[in-house]
This record gives C-alpha cells, sequence and structure tokens, in this order.
C-alpha cells in the first residue's frame, strides 16, 4: 500500500497554500502552485516550486474547476492533491474525480466526505458510536403536525438545522410553537436555494454553549488517535475570531471523554487522515457532538503549537499508506496556544471586507510567535475571495503567558493600506472575561454589541512603535511625535502608521485605502 508522495498539487491560495507549500518543503515533496487571474503575484504562486494558471479570478472559473486542477495535476505529473480548507476541500465528487484519476487526494475517501457532509448521516453515525447528541429528530418535511409533537417533545427553544448546512448556515432558532411552522418553511426554502437539498431537522437549542473541536489522526488502518482540543467559541456571526488551545475550563477527565469519543466516531466512518470532530460543551461541562469537518482546519496551528506535531506532515504519512508514528499516549499537550486571525476587514465599518494594496507589512518575532500569512508588502487583496489574510499563533507556558506575548505580538504588527482586525484582536485580549476564560459563543455580540468596532490607542508603547515606524518610512528624518490625544486615537484598525498619520493630518499613507 505503501506509495511515495513526490509531488503535491496545493489547489488553495492564500496563507493555507503557503503552509501546505511548506509542508512540502519540510517533508522533502515538490509542490505544485495554482493561481487565477488576480494572484499572478500572490505570495503561494512564488513560493511553490512550478505553478500553473487556472483560471479568471471568480472561485467558480478557477479554484473551483475540478477538470482543470486534475489537468495540471496531470501534466506536472503531481501524486497528489492536497486542497486545504474552504474551495474544493470538502467535495466528495472532487475527491472521487481524484481517485478515479489516479491522483491521491489528501483527505479521507470521497464516500466519507459525502457520508459526513450530510448532517443528518453524520447524526447517525454517532449514534450508532454512541457520542452524545442534543435532543433532536429528523422529521417528514410535509408533516407540520409531526413536526409539532416532535418540538414539543424536545422542549423550546428548538433550533431548525439544515441537513446539507454546518458551520451555522441556514440556522433558525424557535422560541414556541407559533413560529414553528413558518420558521420551519423558510428554512426549507433558504436550505434548498443554497444547498440545492431542503432537507432540515430539528435540535433542542443549548443555550450559551462553547464550541469545542477534537482534531484527529486515523490512519488507512484503522488507528486513530486526538490530539487534543481546541476552543473556537469567539467568533462573530459564525467567522471565528480567536482560537486556543487547551480549552480554558477543559479537566483531563472530560478531555479523555470527548477525545475518546471523537476517536469512535472517527473509527465508525473509516475515516483516513486528519479531521476535526466538533462539540458543544455546557456550563455543567456536558458536551453533545455537532459535525465532523473532514479538511485541514483554518485553526490547525494551534494544536500544532501544543503538541509540537505537524499535522501536514502527518497528513502526507498517512495518505503514503503509513502507520500512525505514535499512540494515543505520546500525545502530549505543552504549554497554551492562542490564534489571532487577521482578516482584511474594518471593523469601524461594521467589519466590511477591505480590499486594496497592503503597503507596509511587517509581522511580529520572537519567543512563541509564528505568524502563517498569504500575503507580504505590495500584495493585493482582491475582492474574490476570503478576507482572512494571516493567522498569528502564540505560544506561551501557561494561558496568562500566551495572552500577553499575544498582546505584544499584535503590537508589533504592522499592517498598512488596508484595515485589519489587529486591533479588534488586541481589543478581545484585553477583555476581562476573556482574561478570566469565562466567554461562551455569545462572546462577541455580548461584549461588543456595536455594530462598528474602533479601539483608542493610548499605550506608549504602542506610541513608541508608530513613532518608529514613521521614521523608517520618511527614510530616516527625524521626526517628532505629538500625543496623539483622545480623539485623534481612533483609527488603530488601520494600525500604526494610518494611524498616526491621520491624528496628525498627513494623508500619504492614511488616504490609501
Ligand atoms: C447549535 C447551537 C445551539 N444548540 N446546536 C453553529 C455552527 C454549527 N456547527 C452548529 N452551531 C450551533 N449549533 C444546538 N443544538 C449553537 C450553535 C452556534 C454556534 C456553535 C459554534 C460556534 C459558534 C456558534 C454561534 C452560534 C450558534
Amino acid at each position: 500500500m505503501d506509495r511515495k508522495i513526490k509531488k503535491v498539487l496545493v489547489a488553495n491560495r492564500g496563507e493555507i497554500a503557503v503552509r501546505i507549500i511548506r509542508g512540502c518543503a519540510d517533508a522533502g515533496i515538490k509542490s505544485v502552485g495554482i493561481y487565477s487571474e488576480c494572484d499572478r503575484t500572490a505570495y503561494h504562486a512564488r513560493l511553490a516550486d512550478e505553478v500553473y494558471y487556472v483560471g479568471p479570478s471568480p472561485s467558480i472559473e478557477s479554484y473551483l474547476v475540478q477538470d482543470k486542477i486534475i489537468e495540471i495535476a496531470k501534466k506536472s505529473k503531481a501524486d497528489a492533491i492536497h486542497p486545504g480548507y474552504g474551495f474544493l476541500a470538502e467535495n466528495a465528487e472532487f475527491a472521487k474525480l481524484c481517485e478515479t484519476s489516479g491522483i491521491i487526494f489528501i483527505g479521507p475517501k470521497s464516500e466519507t466526505i459525502a457520508l459526513l457532509g450530510d448532517k443528518l448521516e453524520a447524526r447517525k453515525m454517532a449514534i450508532k458510536a454512541n457520542l452524545p447528541l442534543v435532543p433532536g429528530a429528523e422529521f417528514d418535511n410535509s408533516n407540520i403536525s409531526e413536526v409539532e409533537s416532535i418540538a414539543e417533545k424536545i422542549g423550546y427553544p428548538v433550533l431548525i438545522k439544515a441537513a446539507a448546512g454546518g458551520g451555522g448556515k441556514g440556522m433558525r432558532v424557535v422560541e414556541d410553537k407559533e413560529k414553528l411552522s413558518e420558521s420551519i418553511k423558510s428554512a426549507i426554502r433558504e436550505a434548498t436555494s443554497a444547498f440545492g437539498d431542503g432537507r432540515v431537522y430539528l435540535e433542542k437549542y443549548v443555550i450559551k454553549p462553547r464550541h469545542v473541536e477534537i482534531q484527529i489522526l486515523a490512519d488507512m488502518y484503522g488507528s486513530a488517535i486526538y490530539l487534543g482540543e481546541r476552543e473556537c467559541s469567539i467568533q462573530r456571526r459564525h467567522q471565528k475570531v480567536i482560537e486556543e488551545s487547551p480549552c480554558p475550563i477543559m479537566t483531563p477527565e472530560l478531555l479523555k471523554k470527548m477525545g475518546e469519543a471523537a476517536v469512535n466516531i472517527v473509527k465508525e466512518s473509516k475515516y483516513v487522515g486528519a479531521g476535526t470532530v466538533e462539540f458543544l460543551v455546557d456550563k455543567d461541562l456536558n458536551f453533545y457532538f455537532l459535525e465532523v469537518n473532514t479538511r485541514l482546519q483554518v485553526e490547525h496551528p494551534v494544536t500544532e503549537m501544543v503538541t509540537g506535531i505537524d499535522i501536514v506532515r502527518e497528513q502526507f504519512r498517512i495518505a503514503e499508506g503509513k502507520k500512525l508514528s505514535f499512540k494515543q499516549d505520546d500525545v502530549r499537550q505543552n504549554g497554551h496556544a492562542i490564534e489571532c486571525r487577521i482578516y482584511a476587514e474594518n471593523p469601524e465599518q461594521g467589519f466590511m471586507p477591505s480590499t486594496g494594496t497592503i503597503e507596509q507589512y511587517r509581522e511580529p518575532s520572537g519567543p512563541g510567535v509564528r505568524v502563517d500569512a498569504g500575503v507580504v508588502a505590495g500584495s493585493q487583496i482582491p475582492i474574490y475571495y476570503d478576507p482572512m489574510i494571516a493567522k498569528m499563533v502564540v505560544w506561551g507556558a501557561n494561558r496568562t503567558e500566551a495572552i500577553e506575548r499575544t498582546l505584544r505580538a499584535l503590537n508589533e504588527y504592522r499592517i498598512s493600506g488596508l484595515s485589519t482586525t489587529i486591533g479588534f484582536a488586541s481589543a478581545v485580549m484585553s477583555n476581562k472575561n476573556f482574561r478570566k476564560g469565562d466567554y461562551a459563543t455569545d462572546f462577541v455580540e455580548k461584549e461588543f454589541p456595536e455594530k462598528r468596532f474602533s479601539c483608542h490607542i493610548d499605550d506608549i508603547k504602542q506610541k513608541a512603535a508608530i513613532s518608529a515606524a514613521v521614521f523608517e518610512y520618511l527614510g530616516r528624518q527625524k521626526v517628532t511625535v505629538n500625543s496623539p490625544g483622545k480623539k485623534a486615537g481612533n483609527g488603530s484598525t488601520k494600525n500604526g502608521w494610518s494611524q498616526y498619520y491621520r491624528s496628525r493630518s498627513i494623508n500619504r499613507m492614511g488616504g490609501s485605502r
């Protein structure tokens, strides 16, 4: 079964393509990049050993064109395709196409992707594997009185979910019987138009849950292990903002139970590769299965930093038909890691995507800091794709150290030319309840209820850093930095330079959005 992978086509862009290309280099594997029209000069395309044009900028004409990607894989003689996340990563049809084309798809088998992608099938699988589930049920879409009696039995509030959904898409909370049939009808309509599949089901709505997920690895020979958990409750509108590991409320007993549950569903579904099992955890530390993500996740580096295991490397090994090289007892969680997702968005304008060119770009570094970015100075941020441009992942010996170090690193980060969420991440790190570890999925709406977020720069260190940056930019002329004052310091999301410039009414840089 052993098949050495010599060359991998990376069917993605941005930071995850960069991550996988680096993983290839570390494993002695050649990488093939693909790029769309607007990604001609993108960093991932510069970094790959070999690159091919895949099509016009819109994803449906480039990163989603299955036949074209297979054709490039064949032309470049790639043994395998790594899909990253998003795009074709959880597309069972594409995995199948790889299989029938004799190309290794780095991920589970297409049947597994199809099965777990159907949330009702995944639920059945979880029941078979004895996982705890939120009380809920599938029902006949056409029979409203049946639905009403099921909802009554579950107890209000109930949550309508789409079988083809996931990640929060197509969900509806229903508070009482009166709104049930109308909500179901609109949920079916929405699911039909979004997924071409109108099947929905009901679950008891868990109030203020935490979102905790377990990273797993499984080989082709039925062995599976868990690599600890990630706490992912800090999100806004189902978009994760901060992730950390360990979960602040985790206990060794709970981790063992959740980890073993995750391994059970993985084994039951004959899963192969790296994957994530999502759970809700309530305030009494009860946990409930949600879904299985059959891909490498955005937040995987949090686990890598705490366990020391290179998940992408393990994906290659598993895909080559190797057995897992370590046992559950070999996995240790060391210290604490926090990931801040850096989005090209403007928090002051309701987190609207902020497109344009990155003018200055300087990453933080130093002890415990890892930045996975898809950009460099001069990069264009196109409108066509996800606005996440980088992830800053910070390790500390304990949670407090990780938080303090995250703040230090965020203060060091300089991006100008467009708006980012760096200032927002700092505000989360400074939040009292975040620091206590006392938060759930309602954190952002509760602690930052305004649609627009603006953060005030009054930190002396930040000022010093800004002056250094100005100094650098003005070609080493001597610059006197005045105190920005209360009113002026509102542009923190522009991070550093532009803030300063705005407060001094110099718009050479700040004006370039
Ligand atoms: C839930 C829930 C409460 N009760 N299910 C959202 C993403 C999808 N994977 C499942 N989600 C939820 N399912 C029950 N029965 C609350 C959420 C939820 C949520 C979950 C994880 C992270 C953020 C969230 C934000 C709002 C709601």
